[in-house]
């Protein structure tokens, strides 16, 4: 079936007779909620379900259960269910709570016993009718239902005889959003805002909305929608009401709003001259203000404090404690049922790198664990899965067991800021199961860390799962169409951490982009391996990732980690590289955690391979368990990946004409993308490593181009040679610009290989900063030519800017001249690293 503005298409397509049937057109919009037509065969599977919708009570969240319900059967069949307002006179799908449900219908066998949010779907005999029943203890478990059940038809699942009971692992699963009150995302890889424009709410706030019923259906609960590092502006009462639109835009999804609050309001935009959390003042300013919330928004869920960290103000300016400023805010919103995150991120960025005993990662246990007990019982503390930063390895956070007397939620990133920044596939839900299975042996049992949020190791009375999202107003959310699959994840996982990682992937890829087989197995295969492909040519064997952290966090950047307080050292120099965190020769860290497991990371030979660097020092020459020294393991990890990154394009190419169009070429895009910068990460990280070490590359790879050509090299008009800095984020260090007050340059240079078909890659630079123009011609004849438009994280020209153009199939001969034309645009001086030619495949 098609939409209708690919119906011209289509329809050429099957006059034609040409390829296989015609895929819908999509932007990627409705994410995992398509509900795409099913065709013949599923209509006939599922010729049993009722035609009927009963709804048993009203409020605006049930309206949306029966709103989706009636969607949802008409996407996939076409048919509109008939609305009900009474008990069946039919076969019927009944919708309502447990208690409106056994009023209607005493005698009813559906049983109590759901937690809030849980349900159950169950084929039961109403009124002499053969019913499909969603129930639970409150309307957004029966909305819950409804989603599982849609999920399950769109997946081709038999939902002829059911009875499965689902309930969440933990009450606490939200999601927070780094949006500035300017529209802006910190850390947001999809366009501006959909919260706020220009200082306020959104006139239009239809996103929202959409936005709250995709987190619903994945079982959400709660969003904080303004950045950790708050603006004090949010609690000006003239903001409030604006908050109280979006909080309305949520509502019919039972999706609750949170903000981010800056501590230090009492002073700034309320007129005290203290934020102190021991003032009286202070603590009767929170009050007042959070009672002026719950009038506009009664359904408030809490707020999310950052203090003390990365600059923002927090109670050390007082000599007071994270308890202190958490209590302070939380005693305001218990009265209301509302509760406080208190973020374990507090780290002092300007540690004494010089000190080996200095180390970031023991912040977070350091500052929390001896408040323990300290802080009330509406506080959650907010801890980051590892004890850094979202690296693309870390161990578990040794807090998950340093708090024993507190509530805790772990913070999962599922915008990839160290992962690729949705330009890269990392699917991150397998990370993610290694923190959550991971076994923190707090007692006799086993206590993973998701048993430990979720309150159940510590008995506490909440927690849970925060996810940084960070969607835009882009029409796909989250920018790369298979990003999504994050988000998807995310949520599955803290609504049941017990799933397997491939089963969300296949859940994802069949609500994303049909049941055909050949589709779910690939994109399926693709999202398993992207985690540990990106890791290969990033940040191998538990460094870290080796990116650029004192800018974008995106392309190779070695020693930005280095020689500065942000405490994010691998501590790589010409003999080896590590952290030794260990406690007989190290920082202490492993001693942060219970005895087992500090007994596994204190040794090296029970460390596990992919963790090594994050917890000892070791010579290049150390000899792996493989047979590999650490410095070849590192070069031909890079060497791997960078094939790994380029398999993934083929894998999706198969794909072709099985997904829609739209997509197809918008993931293409993306991964032709990604096979070009891992080849920037690979020969950045393996020239580093080289020059550092001296130890050559023992496959001779590294330092070693034959196929390339370097600009510098060329015969340049205009062009002129620089030195990139860092050196390693181009190939030999130099790349050529067209600087001012030169208008057109080229570069040009003679085929000297056998004639044949080739591939010529052009690596040149594409900055944020201006639209260069390229052209290539070989003698006089033109063959290609682009803009270099994209919307990478650079101004200049290095790992992060460093991009590929591919001209495939290029019949080339002995003595032919390739002439590569360069027009720049505004600071972007079409800058050119190097052309590399290769024989086409077969
Ligand atoms: O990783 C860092 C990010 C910051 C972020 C901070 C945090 C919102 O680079 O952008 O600030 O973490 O989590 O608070």
């Amino acid at each position: 079936m098609c939409r209708l503005r690919s119906i011209a298409v289509c329809g050429v397509l099957l006059l034609l007779a040409l390829g296989p049937k015609c895929a819908r057109a999509e932007t990627g919009a409705d994410a995992w909620l398509r509900y795409a037509p099913l065709g013949e065969q599923a209509a006939q599977k599922y010729s049993h379900l009722p035609a009927t919708v009963v709804v048993l009570g009203n409020s605006p969240v049930l309206e949306s259960a029966k709103a989706e319900l009636i969607r949802g059967i008409r996407g996939m069949f076409g048919k509109t269910l008939r609305d009900d307002k009474t008990l069946p006179r039919d076969h019927a799908i009944v919708l309502g709570t447990l208690s409106a449900l056994q009023s209607a219908t005493p005698g009813i066998s559906a049983s109590a016993g759901l937690p809030e949010d849980g349900f159950l779907l169950v084929t039961e005999r109403v009124h002499g009718f053969d019913c499909l029943i969603v129930t639970a203890t409150n309307d957004r478990g029966v909305l819950y239902g409804v989603f599982a059940l849609l999920s399950k038809i769109a997946r081709n699942e038999n939902v002829s005889a059911l009875h499965e009971t689902q309930q969440p692992y933990a009450p606490i699963r939200w999601t927070d959003e780094w949006d500035n009150l300017d529209g802006s995302i910190e850390r947001g890889y999809a366009g501006p805002s959909i919260f706020f424009e220009n200082g306020s709410v959104r006139a239009d706030l239809t996103r929202v909305g959409e936005y709250a019923r995709l987190l619903s259906s994945i079982g959400i609960n709660g969003c904080s929608i303004s950045n950790v590092n708050a603006n004090p502006r949010v609690l000006e009462d003239n903001f409030l009401p604006q908050l109280a639109r979006v909080a309305e835009a949520f509502r019919p999804w039972g999706v609750q709003l949170a903000i981010s609050v800056d501590v230090s309001s009492p002073k700034v935009i309320g007129g005290l001259d203290t934020f102190d959390p021991a003032d009286p003042r202070v603590a009767e300013w929170w009050r007042k203000k959070v009672e002026e919330i719950y009038r506009l928004i009664p359904d408030f869920a809490g707020v999310v404090v950052k203090a003390d960290s990365e600059g923002r103000l927090g109670p050390a300016t007082y000599g007071r404690t994270p308890a202190d400023a958490a209590n302070v805010i939380a005693r305001a919103l218990a009265p209301h049922r509302g509760v406080v995150f208190y973020r374990a991120f507090v780290y002092n960025h300007h540690l004494d790198w010089r000190d080996p005993k200095n180390d970031r990662a023991r912040a977070a246990y350091d500052i929390f664990h001896p408040l323990d007990g300290k802080f009330d019982d509406n506080v959650i503390i907010q801890i980051k899965h590892g004890p850094i930063d979202f690296q693309v390895r870390e161990p578990a956070s040794p807090l998950f067991t340093g708090l024993e007397k507190t509530n805790e939620a772990i913070e999962l990133q599922v915008t990839q800021e160290y992962t690729g920044q949705q330009r890269h596939l990392c699917f991150l839900p397998p990370m993610w199961k290694e923190t959550l299975d991971f076994d923190m042996h707090a007692g006799e049992n086993s206590s993973p860390v998701k048993d430990i949020v979720a309150g159940k190791t510590f008995h506490r009375p909440t927690g849970g799962f925060v996810g940084v999202v960070n969607v835009g107003i882009d029409a796909n959310w989250l920018g790369h169409p298979l990003a999504m699959a994050n988000l998807y994840g995310y949520g599955r996982l803290a609504w049941n951490p017990d799933l397997e990682s491939k089963t969300i992937a296949e859940e994802w890829t069949r609500l994303t982009f049909g049941n055909d087989a050949a589709v779910v197995r690939t994109i399926k295969s693709m999202l398993a391996s992207s985690w540990t492909v990106y890791e290969s040519y990033t940040g191998p064997l538990g460094a870290g990732t080796l990116t650029d952290i004192l800018g974008s966090h995106f392309g190779p950047g070695v020693e930005s980690s280095e020689r500065n307080g942000w405490g994010q050292w691998h501590r790589a120099d010409h003999d080896g590289i590590g952290m030794d965190r260990t406690a007989s020769t190290g920082t202490g860290y492993v001693d942060q955690y219970r005895a087992p497991v500090a007994k596994m990371y204190e040794s090296l030979s029970t460390t596990p391979k992919d963790l090594l660097l994050f917890f000892h020092h070791l010579p290049y020459t150390y000899v792996l368990h493989s047979g590999k020294t650490v410095i070849q393991h590192i070069y031909d990890s890079h060497y791997d990946g960078a094939e790994a990154a380029a398999n993934l394009v083929q894998r999706w190419k198969t794909l072709k004409g099985r997904v829609d169009q739209e997509r197809y070429a918008e993931v293409l895009k993306r991964l032709e993308y990604q096979a070009g910068h891992a080849i920037v990460w690979r020969d950045a990280i393996c020239n580093w490593f080289f020059q550092i070490s001296g130890v050559p590359d023992r496959l001779g790879r590294v330092g070693h181009y034959p196929d390339r050509v370097e600009a510098e090299a060329m015969q340049l008009l205009g062009y002129l040679p620089f030195d990139v800095v860092p050196r390693e984020t181009a190939s030999g260090g130099k790349a050529v610009e067209c600087a001012p007050p030169a208008q057109k340059c080229s570069a040009a240079f003679q085929f000297n290989g056998a004639a044949g078909r080739y591939e010529m890659d052009i690596e040149y630079f594409d900055q944020n900063n201006g639209k260069s123009k390229f052209r290539v011609l070989v003698g006089d004849q033109f063959i290609d030519e682009w803009i270099a438009d994209d919307h990478l994280p650079a101004t200049k020209p290095g790992g992060d800017s460093s991009t590929r153009r591919r001209i495939a199939g290029l019949a080339l001969r002995p003595g032919d001249h390739i002439r590569i034309e360069g027009v720049p645009d505004g600071e972007e001086h079409a800058a050119l690293d190097y052309v590399e030619i290769h024989p086409s495949p077969n």
